[in-house]
């Protein structure tokens, strides 16, 4: 594969087994067993989260690529000239694309961040090709620990953070609100943060984008199975549990978790953990906001909700939010 001069050495901080097995054998050790999401996107979860995003059910990512594409021009009028765009989780990049479209040659630096270390590497090398123009300075990091964002190559005039997706959805309020502060604090005083934040409307809308007809969302869970079993020594039947989804309305979230069909025991880490039937391990939430739940919730950490773009039926919104000069 052909190496771009422009992609700037890649640092890695992708997370080690020793962080997953700690993760793992802790959150099956509370009453309601539990994995972080973020242990969904090895090399494998992060294809078949692509593969989601083109579901007819998965309403966000077309939804938000529309809304993109049709107000790209305002908001590169938002973000304003020779700025530093840094992507959390950037994944393949798709949105970004429109963006660098827009903006190219005007912007400082493109800094992806993304956990997986040969997705973000695919993506950048094409990136780069394609936007020669742009430097481009990959970081191989769990985004929402702190890591440090390389020294851009020409200078900027600020730095924006660009968090598509409604990833922020993955967080309980209060971390989401302690993750938009570490935001506000990287992008420093008259920063942006352009957020993709998915929207509260029809319930059967919301749980079927996480258990669509294909299966494809089932594979994706499940795939936490397989790591546990290749990564962990874990001796989990995939065929013993099933993907299942609900939507929790008092913490406004679609909850997505793998339940035991039958009793059972497996082995994780030389540990033995005992399931009931029926028993869940709860894998992730995709939090829901009101605009109005955004905004007040933004202002809590430190941006101001500048300007937010909407599609016709409401379902989503990117939005696009501001530090003011005096902020630390
Ligand atoms: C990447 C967190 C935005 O919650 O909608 C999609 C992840 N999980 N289908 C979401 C996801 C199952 C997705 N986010």
């Amino acid at each position: 594969m052909p190496t771009s001069t422009s992609i700037h050495p890649i640092l890695d901080q992708a997370p080690t087994t020793e962080s997953f097995r700690k993760a793992t054998l802790r959150g099956f050790r509370k009453d309601q067993k539990q994995i972080p999401s973020k242990f969904l996107y090895d090399d494998r979860g992060s294809k078949l989260f692509d593969k989601i995003c083109e579901l007819e059910e998965y309403y966000p990512t077309r939804t938000e690529i529309g809304i993109m594409r049709e107000n790209v021009s305002a908001m590169a009028e938002a973000i304003g000239p020779a700025a530093r765009l840094v992507e959390y989780g950037s994944g393949s990049s798709l949105k970004t694309r429109i963006l660098l479209e827009q903006m190219g040659e005007d912007l400082a630096a493109y800094v992806p961040v993304d956990i997986s270390k040969s997705h973000l590497l695919e993506s950048a090398e094409a990136l780069a090709e394609d936007y020669p123009a742009v430097p481009i300075q990959p970081v191989c990091a769990d985004y929402t620990t702190s890591f440090e964002l390389p020294e851009p190559p020409r200078s900027a005039r600020r730095t924006v953070g660009y968090y598509p997706g409604s990833t922020i959805g993955n967080f309980p309020r209060d971390q989401a609100r302690a993750f938009l502060e570490q935001i506000a604090h990287t992008v420093g005083p008259e920063g942006g943060l352009l957020i993709g934040v998915d929207l509260k409307k029809d319930v059967d809308v919301m749980t079927a984008a996480y258990d669509d007809a294909e299966g494809v969302t089932a594979a994706f869970s499940k795939n936490l199975l397989r790591r546990m079993n290749r990564e962990l020594d874990a001796t989990f039947d995939l065929d013993a549990f099933e993907h299942q989804v609900l939507w929790n309305e008092e913490r406004g979230c679609v909850e997505s978790h793998l339940r035991s069909t039958t009793a059972q025991s497996v082995t994780v880490a030389d540990e033995s953990f005992a399931f009931d039937a029926g028993e869940t391990i709860h894998t992730e939430d995709s939090h829901k906001y009101t605009l109005d739940g955004f905004a007040s919730f933004a202002a809590d950490t430190g941006f101001e909700v500048e300007s937010v773009w909407t599609d016709d039926r409401s379902y989503f919104s990117v939005q696009y939010c501001t530090t003011r000069s005096d902020s630390a």
